[in-house]
């Protein structure tokens, strides 16, 4: 029987862990986000991802480069440039993959970033170091706290050493194995993005549109999941917003006329935080 699943179309679903900003509050009331990526030719990723994280809200971002790190990202000064070896993932939320490679460095700080007793999402190159080894994927299913996972068709085929065309003949399956292989929830992202927990939950969401198939709008997604975790969301809704909202800025931003055709991630980024305060 294929699992049971809901269909995500209403904000209701997460929207009551939605906080709303208390007037005696400061940056360090919303959270640390770190995230740990950006190997030579790929300062990209982090560049997108952080900046998500900054517009979803998080009180302090930190680009954390397994290269070497920018001075600054000039688009957006905020953002803190970092070496990653200098960094101490157990302060806040680290958003492990984009761009990061997959040398013995990277590794080495993907597994501090796993030890850290602090909510976790993993994406891209984070997802295919652990594939690579075992003994780190062991420690992601002991975390004890949050653990998101948010893989493409490819990078779920290589966690499960299966043909891609296998998951994307029964996604449903295949998200809800890998939520439990990894203990996390898993966000398996392309068309009808399957969401699903360990203990068997399982969601599709409605929101998005092809304009989303162009390079950076998963290292967006990250970045934007990491700021809901860093913000004290519940893993699970973090999961549900966080591709609702993506989905659904890409669909605001395809009825003004900004897509499908030719939208970019970066554009997404201001439209999510619309749909975010509008929650
Ligand atoms: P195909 O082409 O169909 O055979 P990889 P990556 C498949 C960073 N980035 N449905 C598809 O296979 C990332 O963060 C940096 C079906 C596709 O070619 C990573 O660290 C950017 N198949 C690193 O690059 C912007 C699907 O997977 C292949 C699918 C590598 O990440 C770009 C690609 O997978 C990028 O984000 C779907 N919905 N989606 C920057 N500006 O710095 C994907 N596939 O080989 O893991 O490479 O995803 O590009
Ligand atoms: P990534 O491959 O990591 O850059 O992630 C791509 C993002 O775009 C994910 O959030 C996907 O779910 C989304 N996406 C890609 N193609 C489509 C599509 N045809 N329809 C809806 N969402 C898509
Ligand atoms: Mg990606």
């Amino acid at each position: 029987f294929p699992p049971a699943a809901m269909h995500l179309n209403d904000p209701a679903f997460f929207a009551r862990q939605a906080r709303t900003r208390r007037h005696n509050s400061h940056k360090g009331s919303y959270g640390n986000v770190f995230v740990l990526g950006g190997a030579p030719g790929m300062a990209g990723a982090p560049v997108l991802a952080g900046r998500a994280a900054l517009h979803a809200g998080a009180g302090r971002v930190y680009l954390c480069f397994a290269g070497e790190p920018l001075v600054v990202d000039a688009g957006q000064p905020e953002l803190m440039c970092r070496a990653a070896r200098d960094v101490d993932y157990t302060a806040g939320v680290t958003v492990a993959g984009p761009g990061l490679g997959g040398d013995a460095e990277a590794a080495r700080l993907l597994a501090s970033a796993v030890a850290s007793h602090q909510p976790l999402l993993l994406d891209a190159d984070a997802l295919n170091l652990l594939a690579a080894d075992p003994s780190l994927l062991a420690a992601v299913a002991q975390r004890g706290a949050a653990t998101l996972a948010t893989p493409h068709p490819l990078e779920a085929a290589r966690l499960l050493d299966t043909p891609v065309g296998t998951v994307q003949a029964d996604r449903l399956a295949a998200a809800r194995t890998l939520a439990g292989k990894l203990n996390a929830c898993v966000v398996l992202k392309g068309s009808g993005t399957v969401i699903a927990a360990p203990d068997g939950r399982l969601v599709i969401n409605q929101t998005g549109n092809a304009g989303l198939a162009t390079a950076g709008t998963g290292d967006v997604l990250a970045g934007l999941a990491g700021a809901l975790l860093a913000q004290g969301w519940p893993g699970w809704e973090a999961a549900l917003a966080a591709v609702w909202l993506h989905g659904i800025a890409a669909d605001m931003l395809v009825a003004e006329g900004a897509g499908p055709i030719g939208l970019t991630a970066g554009e997404l980024i201001p439209t999510v935080r619309v749909a975010l305060n509008r929650l």
